[in-house]
């Protein structure tokens, strides 16, 4: 029973293009395979070589003390992570090379230079000092995609603050749970971010949340939308007041290689938000080396990273990774269908961008929007597509890899974690021929293995849960304050192994498949399915666009299977003999697919699924809808609340 069974079978192979290779960082899959054996029978030696690549302000005796699970690397260095992406590249060349592009929805445009940026930053650092924040402080962020994240993050990092980002969709509640949780003594905002046309009020949010947030002293407001705000007098600062008063001046502050850099809060299934904390210098590092070998990042990329920074990904890929390689990255603030469903592949065309890197569920809404869109933009630029988030369905992959790749570009299916900091499996994409839904194979210094519950390593084929053998430079160090819910979390159910709470196989070329999260395994008469297998056999049939699978209970079956499904555009009947009839179809489909057991009792169709801002499905809440109940459950990370009340209204 303890493991999980796996249907899906993909058998299309697709090398790196020897163009691609030629250039590559890494260029054939035996380099890969040298330099990964190294790392995992030598990791001191080869996480002490890496390390070099940083600049340190006094360097590290000890690579990594292991006090399972708590890890320290790098010991007794001095370093901060500021200089590493700001200084040390604005002392050179690249003073005048743009870090940052950055697009506004409205259109605007600015281009921000490591030299600008170093200025903006220290400027920023002196601002949060003269407001009393000291090394340790917790310092809240919840600003719109606009250069001003990116400066406060950096700006924490130089003073040794300890930044939270809350995604700017949230809500006040959610901003004054995570804010109470992490007792910030000031918080970043803005006037109001523009989404989709209009504008959310950013400020008002962190009003209403301040009633409830007593650590909070100060809050430092960006114009952006310039909407009027109330500014309360002796909290409320105007960021562009106070930078005119500041100093260009501020040295990087030496900072411990395990000082906090950052809490970031991802939801539980309890209602108390989970704050995972990053260090500096093992963070830093492992972003910075990912960023460079898998998007291959080169001097002249133009490289567009699609995630917020309310997100781990927005952290480590839009800001840390990136800019650690001195490289220029793309920002835009708005929608990716703002004002129309080509905003994303305009700003490829306009920018010349080389390397995009975005989320399978974009992916989806992009197919369902239909080839024209892209296809009128000029995307010859692109060279190397990533994604991340989720599994990817090999019907999506397919499309990304012609209609925007032009079949020319390597795709990277990155499977990692908040809590891993950085990316964990992935294709080198000039070294690991892909195979679409797969994440390939493990990153340097990584042993991630696919268990049975007692631990043991299952066989190739198998289906299992996913850990990680051995500790790594990013990983989370805790959860904020909550030692023991760091342990009980990760290091609990597979003692001296970190659980990632993923189901996973591993093939006979020692290729990854991810299933998803292992809750979202069902057990259907006794045999248990990852239900993203069933999600991924619906959406390889050509009307269907979205699909997520979910158990309810049942007498007979114990579990039965639950389908939520979207259509492509127009593809229903309006009349109940047709949607039956597409019923019938669609499990005649996944009965050929994969296998009668795993065709959905129920299909329900809907216009759209209720995810988290950074899309990925909450079958949480679709469980409770399809037993029939009402959810209970953290609802603060939801997108888009009218799409549960549709849901249930379609349940009466
Ligand atoms: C970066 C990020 C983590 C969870 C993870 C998985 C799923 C992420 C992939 C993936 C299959 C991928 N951080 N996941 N990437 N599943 N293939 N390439 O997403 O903390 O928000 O989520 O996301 O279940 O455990 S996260």
């Amino acid at each position: 029973m303890s493991e999980i069974h796996t249907f899906l079978k993909e058998a299309r192979l697709f090398p790196p293009p020897p163009e691609f290779s030629d250039k590559a960082h890494v260029r054939h899959l035996e380099e890969y395979r040298e330099m990964y054996a190294r790392s995992i029978s030598d990791p001191d030696g080869f996480w002490a070589e890496q390390a070099e690549t940083l600049t340190w302000q006094e360097k590290w005796h000890t690579v990594l003390e292991w006090k399972v699970p708590f890890a320290q690397w790098f010991v007794g260095g001095r370093l901060n992570l500021s200089e590493n992406c700001l200084d040390r590249h604005a002392s050179t060349w690249r003073k005048n090379k743009a870090a940052i592009i950055w697009e506004g929805e409205p259109g605007e445009i600015r281009v921000v230079t490591y030299g600008e940026l170093l200025r903006e930053v220290c400027k920023f650092a002196n601002v949060l000092k003269s407001l009393g924040v000291v090394k340790g402080d917790r310092v809240g962020i919840y600003l719109p995609m606009i250069p001003e994240a990116a400066v406060a993050m950096l700006a924490c990092a130089r003073i040794g603050a300890i930044h939270s980002v809350v995604f700017g969709g949230f809500s006040a509640e959610a901003v004054s749970d995570r804010m109470n949780d992490a007792e910030a003594k000031v918080i970043i905002t803005a006037d109001g971010a523009c989404r989709r046309g209009s504008i959310v009020h950013l400020k008002a949010n962190v009003d209403a949340a301040c009633h409830s947030i007593p650590s909070v002293e100060k809050v430092v407001v960006v114009r952006r939308t310039g909407e009027t705000i109330e500014m309360r007098g002796g909290r409320d600062v105007w960021y562009h007041e106070a930078m005119a008063q500041a100093s260009a001046t501020c040295p990087p502050e030496p900072l411990d290689s395990e000082h906090p850099l950052f809490i970031l809060y991802t939801s539980g299934t309890t209602g108390k938000p989970k704050g995972v904390q990053h260090s500096t210098a093992g963070y830093l590092l492992q972003a910075a080396m990912t960023s460079k070998y898998v998007f291959d990042l080169k001097e002249e990329d133009t490289y567009f990273c699609t995630a917020d920074i309310g997100w781990v990904t927005g952290h480590s890929y839009v800001v840390y990774g990136p800019l650690a390689n001195g490289a220029t990255t793309v920002m835009y603030e708005g929608a990716p269908n703002f004002p129309r469903p080509d905003r994303l592949w305009d700003i490829i065309e306009r920018h010349r961008v080389s390397v995009f890197y975005t989320a399978p569920t974009a992916i989806r809404s992009f197919v369902r929007q239909g080839d024209d869109w892209p296809n009128r933009h000029d995307m010859t630029s692109l060279r190397l597509l990533g994604t991340v988030g989720e599994p990817i369905n090999p019907e999506a992959w397919m499309w990304y890899h012609k209609v925007i790749g032009g079949e020319r570009c390597p795709i990277v299916d990155t499977w990692w974690q908040t809590e891993t900091g950085a990316i964990m499996i992935t294709p080198l994409p000039g070294a690991t021929p892909t195979k679409p839904g797969s994440g390939t194979l493990p990153f340097f210094g990584i042993l991630p293995e696919v268990v049975d519950k007692e631990g043991h390593k299952v066989p190739p084929g198998q289906g299992g849960f996913l850990v990680i053998r051995k500790p790594w430079p990013s990983m989370l160090r805790t959860v904020f304050r909550d030692p023991d819910r760091y342990v009980d979390q990760y290091w609990k159910r597979f003692p001296g192994s970190y659980f990632t709470g993923d189901g996973a196989r591993e093939d006979e070329d020692g290729y990854f498949w991810i299933m998803g999260r292992v809750d979202d395994v069902v057990n259907v008469a006794g045999h248990r399915l990852g239900t993203m297998e069933v999600e991924s056999a619906l959406v390889s049939h050509h009307r269907v666009a979205e699909a997520a699978v979910v158990a309810r209970p049942d007498e007979l079956k114990g579990q039965a299977l639950c389908a939520f499904v979207t259509l492509k555009a127009g593809a229903a009947g309006s009349d109940s003999f047709a949607i039956e009839a597409m019923k019938e179809e669609l499990k005649a489909h996944v009965a050929r697919e994969i296998g009668p057991i795993a065709k959905p009792d129920d299909i329900r169709f809907t216009d759209a699924l209720p995810k988290t801002r950074s899309g990925k499905i909450m079958r949480r809440l679709l469980r409770d809808i399809a037993a029939g109940s009402q959810t209970i459950g953290d609802t603060t990370t939801l997108e888009d609340f009218s799409v549960l009340a549709k849901l249930r209204e379609d349940e009466e």
